[in-house]
Order: C-alpha cells, then sequence, then structure tokens
C-alpha cells in the first residue's frame, strides 16, 4: 500500500512530536548474572554517557532527553548545576530519575515495602532526594520502580506490605513541585519470585491513585507474561488518564531487555495503534513519555540505541497511518475482517520514504544507523575509553549490573 497525501501528514505530524529518551545505564558496561562482558568503547562516567546520548540525538534528532539512575550516575557531592551543564555541553538535557531502591544491603528485605520502619524511612529519604534532584536539574519525572517482593510463602505480610506502600508513596508525593510526575512501574517478577509488591498494572494503577493525582503508571513493554495483551492494557490507562510513560524494550522470556520490536514488532504497533486512536478521538496527543529501558550487553550500546529509536520510529509512522473514522465504521458495522486488514496494511506498509523525508526535513542523515558507522564516533571512543580504563585500574566486573 503506497501512503496517501493525508496519511503522510498525519504520519509526519506524528513524528514531529515523538520524542524518545534514552538510559544512561544503556551506554555503560552491563552484563548478565554471571558476568560483566566489556566493550572498549563502553562509557565509564556520566560525562561519557552523556556524549553517547548527545551522538544518538545529534543522528536521530528526537531523543534530546537522558534518564539517570541516581546512584550509578551521580558521585556523591556532585552538584546538580554542573551535570545540567554538562548535558548541554552534549547537546542533551537530563530526564527521568530513577531513584535506586535496590542495591543497598538493608533493601534485602525490600524498600518501601520493608517490614521494618527506618529502612521504610531511608528508602523515603532517597525518593525524596531524587524529587528535588528532579527540580534541582529541572526534569519533571520521577521514575519509580521497586525490586520489593518476597520469595517464600509466609515470609510476609502481604497486606502489610501493600499499605507500607501506600503510605511512603503518599508521603514521597506530598514533596513533588508542580509540573513533577511521579512514575509507578511494575514487574511480575524477578528479584522477588513468590510475590512481587508491585507485579501488574492493576498495582500499580492502585498504588499511584493512592499516591495522588500527580502519580501515573509507567508500562515497561518488557515486563508482562508472554499471553498478555499489553495494549489493552494502554488503552485501559489512557481511558484512565493513568498511563504516564514507558520503558520501551522486547523480551521474549522474562526482563530479557532485547531491542524494541526485535521479538515482536506488531505488539508494538498495536501500541502505538490505541494511542494514535485515542489521539484521533481526543484530537490532541496525550502526555506520554516515552523512555527506552535497554542495557545491552553484546550488541554494540550506541548501534543497538540508534536501531531501537529507528524502529520506534517507524512503528509509530506505521500506526499512525491508520484512519480511524474508516476503522469506526467498520467496527460498527461488524466487519472484522476488513477491520483487522486496516491494521495489517499499515503494518506492512514501507514507511522508510515518510521517515527518510522527515529527517530530510529536520537536517538529519536518512540513515542514522549508517551515519553513526560512517562518523568514526564508535573507533575513537573506543580507543580513548580503552586507555582511560587502563589508567584507572578498572576490569571485568563479575556483578550483575
Ligand atoms: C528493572 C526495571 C527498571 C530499571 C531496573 C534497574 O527491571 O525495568 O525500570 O530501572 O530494572
Ligand atoms: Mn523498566
Ligand atoms: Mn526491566
Amino acid at each position: 500500500m503506497k501512503p496517501t497525501p493525508s496519511q503522510t501528514r498525519a504520519a509526519l505530524e506524528a513524528l514531529d512530536a515523538f520524542q524518545i529518551e534514552v538510559p544512561s545505564w544503556g551506554f555503560a558496561d552491563t552484563g548478565t548474572r554471571f558476568g560483566k562482558y566489556l566493550q572498549d568503547a563502553a562509557a565509564i562516567d556520566l560525562n561519557d554517557k552523556l556524549a553517547d546520548a548527545g551522538q544518538v540525538h545529534r543522528l536521530t534528532g528526537c531523543c534530546p532527553t537522558v534518564a539517570v539512575h541516581v546512584l550509578w550516575d551521580f558521585q556523591p557531592g556532585q552538584k546538580p548545576a554542573d551535570v545540567v551543564k554538562l548535558a548541554k555541553k552534549h547537546g542533551v538535557r537530563i530526564g527521568s530519575i530513577n531513584p535506586n531502591l535496590f542495591q543497598d544491603q538493608h533493601y534485602k528485605y525490600g524498600s518501601f515495602g520493608n517490614p521494618r520502619a527506618e529502612v521504610r524511612e531511608a528508602a523515603l529519604q532517597h525518593v525524596v532526594e531524587s524529587i528535588e534532584l528532579g527540580q534541582q536539574v529541572r526534569s519533571d519525572l520521577v521514575s519509580l520502580w521497586f525490586a520489593d517482593g518476597t520469595n517464600y510463602p509466609g515470609q510476609g505480610n502481604l497486606r502489610d506490605r501493600k499499605r507500607w506502600f501506600e503510605q511512603c508513596l503518599k508521603a514521597a508525593h506530598r514533596k513533588l513541585a508542580r509540573g513533577q510526575t511521579l512514575l509507578v512501574e511494575y514487574k511480575p517478577f524477578e528479584p522477588a519470585f513468590y510475590a512481587t509488591d508491585i507485579a501488574d498494572w492493576g498495582m500499580a494503577f492502585l498504588m499511584a491513585k493512592a499516591a495522588g493525582p500527580q502519580a501515573k503508571v509507567l508500562v515497561d513493554t518488557g515486563h508482562h507474561y508472554v499471553a498478555q495483551n499489553i495494549e489493552q492494557i494502554v488503552a485501559w490507562l489512557l481511558d484512565e488518564d493513568m498511563l504516564g510513560g514507558f520503558h520501551f524494550n522486547d523480551r521474549r522470556y522474562a526482563d530479557d531487555d532485547l531491542t524494541l520490536g526485535s521479538i515482536d514488532p506488531y505488539q508494538i504497533f498495536r501500541i502505538f495503534h490505541e494511542i494514535h486512536a485515542y489521539a484521533a478521538e481526543r484530537g490532541k496527543a496525550p502526555k506520554i513519555a516515552y523512555m527506552i529501558d535497554q542495557s545491552h550487553n553484546d550488541k554494540p550500546k550506541i548501534e543497538a540505541t540508534i536501531q531501537t529509536v529507528m524502529m520506534a520510529q517507524e512503528l509509530y509512522t506505521k500506526a499512525a497511518l491508520v484512519d480511524h473514522a474508516k476503522l469506526a465504521v467498520l467496527q460498527s458495522r461488524e466487519r472484522q475482517v476488513d477491520a483487522e486488514e486496516m491494521l495489517r496494511r499499515a503494518f506492512f506498509t514501507d514507511v522508510t520514504p515518510i521517515l527518510q523525508r522527515w529527517r530530510k526535513a529536520n537536517g538529519l542523515p536518512a540513515d542514522p544507523l549508517a551515519a553513526h558507522r560512517k562518523s568514526g564516533y564508535e573507533k575513537a571512543a573506543g580507543a580513548e575509553r580503552k586507555a582511560r580504563r587502563k589508567a584507572l585500574g578498572l576490569g571485568a566486573g563479575g556483578s550483575y549490573a
């Protein structure tokens, strides 16, 4: 199918408003539970991560912000204003602030769900500091993911833990400035395997509601069981005005953090279709934070990030081709085959010409991945960082993160 001029216009407009946040942790050396595999060009510090994010934004034109994990990215005593300047130097801004509520020893039995009040208090303190950090770096998103849960039946009081979460989230919400949003992420399992405190979208929804009006749900595409219908979750959250954002990635088994759409691009297309359909119905696009959450342990990190951004843009564009008025007529007449065909046709349309037109109009390379490869960035970063790593005495790590 060749897109009509009005479809092309709709797609170009959609692309104009589609910005994707990249994660600082996507540029650093990460690994599996069994070890880390180092890459010469991997970012060593926040400056490297912001430089890499700058390279992605320069080539794709749609990734102006970088998500940070407070304890992985900020050195003790580091001035937020300096970080703002550093980001600016690399052509990006600091995006969502992600507290680390899982790595300190006292979180062994949870953070907001910990049976010990002093640990819950410490976790709350860290979230409050993250909220203040957001204000200092002029970022309006604080994104919460909890590793909390229990591994064995009987280990914890499930209702107590729920109430502790409600209390802590309410207390955190009180510290938000106007314009700040608190995102609550869910994940079915890992590291807790018996009962995860915020395991699914319903639980995240209740927690965000309990927290207050500035709290919304964050949908990490990889955090679902295989058969789950993610686009229906998205549609319901949209209808409730509770969809705050996404963490993009793909999965095969669990929280695999594979590049978006590498396993099931149609799934991502269907999610985008729900968003475009909602926007068409309301006459304006919903405010959603689109963020990548992938840590690439074997692919070259910048390439994987650019690949993800290009995949997201491609699927977002395809989904924008659907004629919602026509689809509504087909739905009301129970013409299910034709309705389904509308989606299939959009999905299988080659949108390369539209994407190239958008990139050209924005002074960007037609193929950002090819342009990155040609730029020599990776090679130069590899040489410089390898030498710096040696000088700093950094070696292979054995840990999970
Ligand atoms: C989780 C989740 C969070 C991320 C942590 C480190 O699986 O996806 O978003 O911040 O990992
Ligand atoms: Mn995530
Ligand atoms: Mn995850």
